[in-house]
């Protein structure tokens, strides 16, 4: 490599680029976002990785991988593995480019038409959720994620605004309020309380079945706020409704919990969104405790690590149902759709649209179309960096919102 520049944008939300340069001219990127951090992401790029890039083969994918991960002593974590995803993902597609190959053709070539996406329906109330079912149904997502508002609290993460809101797509498919995260010197802070949420939940779905049938595969998304017998709870009042899955029913250090969460229910499982590296899933895969693998490549450590991680999740019936809110750069989404239209295990594939904004500074190749998404079959991963338009969006800081119990104000699980 003959440069690594470390590119930080804000069209909308912030995402953190890594541009590699060969000597040949070649341009490979990679996304290192990690939403509400990225400043450190940024830092560690550019003080840590990008003076051992240069002059490195380009070729040597695996290599560099293990020279990042093994090489820096101190393993894992988030921001490091940001790092090293973004630096193997833009020398995938670089190899890709210089074979003048869509990316997937290098993992293996397309097991399927194109990855099912799951879309964000939310709303305040039944009749909002169900415009914004009716809204996305419309725009032919075929797979929806359900949220809702409970009722007692004013605002609930993860839930559009108003049905109305002006921010996002507009109309009943508004983006939630924090999209994930809001602009802000400091997190907002919401009031959460868990013993509504589980009275509420299955209402909710109940409500969804009745109106919309049994076809249509519905998700639920539980942020990572309940305890391990709560979890089991939820997913037991949740099985008349046939859940494709329920996701982060726990606060992601303890894994170990899923086994009691796995004894008392048949609902699906989703976790990872927040793991980093192959180890996290070790038991989970072992003991067959979960479903689907929640890792982007942006988190995971790259196309490499993801990868090895859905080979392992392979052997034990456990597919991809790869992370795709909108603080997954499209350079990641579209190093996850390669991946996904490639691997034997693919489950589905989370799809929060990004801001025109946002296509307007990476201009990206992947189509949505009747539900599925497609990478496109130019060289590479299929996205490209527009400077002028980067350069017009400078860094904001933004966070995602912190929960205080209702109760009495005590901090809560996120
Ligand atoms: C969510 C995300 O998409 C999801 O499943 O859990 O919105 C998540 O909250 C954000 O990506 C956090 O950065
Ligand atoms: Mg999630």
């Amino acid at each position: 490599m003959v440069s690594a520049e470390v590119l930080v944008t804000s069209p909308g939300r912030n995402f953190v680029t890594l541009r590699l340069r060969t000597e040949d001219g070649v341009v490979g990127f990679g996304d290192a976002t990690v939403n509400g951090r990225e400043l450190a992401v940024a830092s560690y790029l550019g003080d840590h990785v990008v003076p051992l890039l240069i002059g490195r083969d380009a070729h040597a994918i695996e290599d560099t991988w293990q020279y990042l991960y093994r090489g820096a002593y101190w393993r894992r974590g988030p921001i490091t593995m940001a790092a090293i995803a973004a630096v193997d993902t833009a020398l995938w597609d670089i190899k890709a480019k210089l074979a003048g190959l869509p990316l997937y053709q290098l993992l293996g070539g397309r097991s399927r038409r194109g990855c099912l996406a799951y879309g964000h329906a939310s709303g305040r109330d039944i009749p909002e959720l169900f415009d914004s079912i009716r809204a996305h149904l419309d725009q032919g997502y075929r797979a929806l994620r359900i949220q809702t508002g409970i009722p007692g609290l004013d605002s609930v993460y993860g839930v559009a605004a108003s049905a109305n809101s002006a921010v996002g797509n507009g109309g009943s498919t508004a983006r939630y309020d924090h999209e994930p995260a809001r602009r802000s010197p400091a997190p907002a802070e919401e009031e959460w309380d868990t013993r509504a949420y589980l009275r509420h939940a299955p209402r909710v779905f109940e409500a969804v079945r009745n109106e919309f049938g049994p076809e249509l595969p519905l998700l639920h998304d539980a942020h990572h706020r309940l305890t391990p017998i709560q979890a089991a709870r939820l997913g037991k009042d949740l099985e008349p409704y046939d859940l494709f899955w329920l996701e982060d029913v726990t606060p992601a250090e303890n894994t170990a919990v899923l086994r009691r969460v796995r004894e008392h229910t048949t609902t699906p499982l989703a976790i990872g969104e927040v793991f980093n590296t192959i180890w996290d899933y070790r038991a989970l895969f072992e003991e067959q405790l979960i479903d689907y693998v929640r890792s982007p490549v942006t988190h995971a450590g790259g196309i490499t690590a993801l990868r090895r991680i859905l080979d392992y999740a392979s052997v034990y019936q456990i597919k991809s149902g790869v992370h795709g809110p909108t603080d997954i750069s499209p350079v990641g989404l579209a190093a996850a759709l390669h991946l996904g239209i490639a691997v034997a295990n693919f489950g589905i594939q989370e799809y929060m649209k990004h801001s025109a904004a946002t296509d307007q500074v990476f201009r990206p190749a992947y189509r949505f179309s009747e539900g599925l998404l497609n990478p496109g079959d130019g060289p590479g991963l299929g996205v490209d960096y527009d400077d002028e338009a980067a350069t017009a969006h400078p860094y904001t800081p933004a966070y995602l919102p912190v929960n205080r119990l209702k109760l009495d104000g005590s901090l809560h699980d996120w």
